[in-house]
């Protein structure tokens, strides 16, 4: 059965409106960062709440948004995840596990094994994808392009951090897997990415990079 539908009637905004909006969405998204130097000061949940609300109004296929956004603050779930989450970082680079270009590709980014901020930042959510969902019948129901779906909802969780003032990290412990066990998580969810929350420390400092320029990134055919 077809969804009833509602009247979508945004206000059709003069062309000059439109240019300054988005010039200012522009403005402000660049100056979006990943911070890895967090202040200690607290965040109160309710802003973790808001991005996780905004997070989710992401289209996903066939709209079954696959994301489930585990939250904590708990001090030991934090000291758990930063130990486990530096254990498998110290493989990676002092073991050799991330293959030389990956390393390389890292150098100019200074990051290293050191993941003191997942225990000193007062929130860490991590995204998780539902590869597929269970009924109340216990019956296995598809999810459609889960990986696209979350993406999008991951990026506008940045946005909706950024736009509060807060600042996170994209960090994708390698293999992320022990998140699942950690925080007892189902056999359908699988950790996309795991943001720390809060903000920036008072001597942050981050890298001098730049930002592709239009000529790079976009073409006309
Ligand atoms: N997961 C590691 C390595 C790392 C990988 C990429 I790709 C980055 O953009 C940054 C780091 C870490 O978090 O240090």
């Amino acid at each position: 059965m077809p969804l009833p539908t509602i009247p979508y009637r945004p206000p059709r905004l003069p062309e000059d409106e439109m240019r300054r909006r988005g010039g200012d969405f522009l403005a402000e998204m660049d100056r979006r960062r990943s911070v890895r130097m967090f202040s200690t000061d607290p965040v109160p949940r309710d802003l973790v709440e808001l991005a996780v609300r905004t997070a989710s109004t992401a289209p996903s296929g066939a709209h079954m948004q696959p994301w489930t956004f585990v939250i904590s603050g708990k001090p030991e779930v934090k000291r758990r995840i930063r130990l486990a989450a530096e254990e498998e970082e110290r493989i990676n680079y002092q073991g050799g596990r991330l293959p030389a270009h990956w390393r390389a590709a890292l150098e100019p980014l200074g990051t290293d094994w050191h993941k003191p901020y997942l225990e000193t930042v007062p929130w860490i959510v991590v995204l998780f994808e539902q590869r597929y969902r269970v009924g109340a019948d216990g019956v296995r129901r598809h999810h459609y392009y889960v990986k696209e779906s979350v993406g999008i909802a991951a990026g506008l969780f940045l946005a909706a951090i950024h736009h509060m003032g807060l600042a996170t990290l994209t960090h994708t412990p390698s293999p992320m897997a022990f998140l699942t066990g950690l925080l007892r998580r189902p056999e359908n969810e699988r950790p996309m990415c795991l943001f720390p929350i809060g903000y920036p420390a008072a001597d942050c400092m981050v890298p001098d990079l730049a930002r592709k320029p239009l000529s790079e990134v976009m073409v006309e055919v």
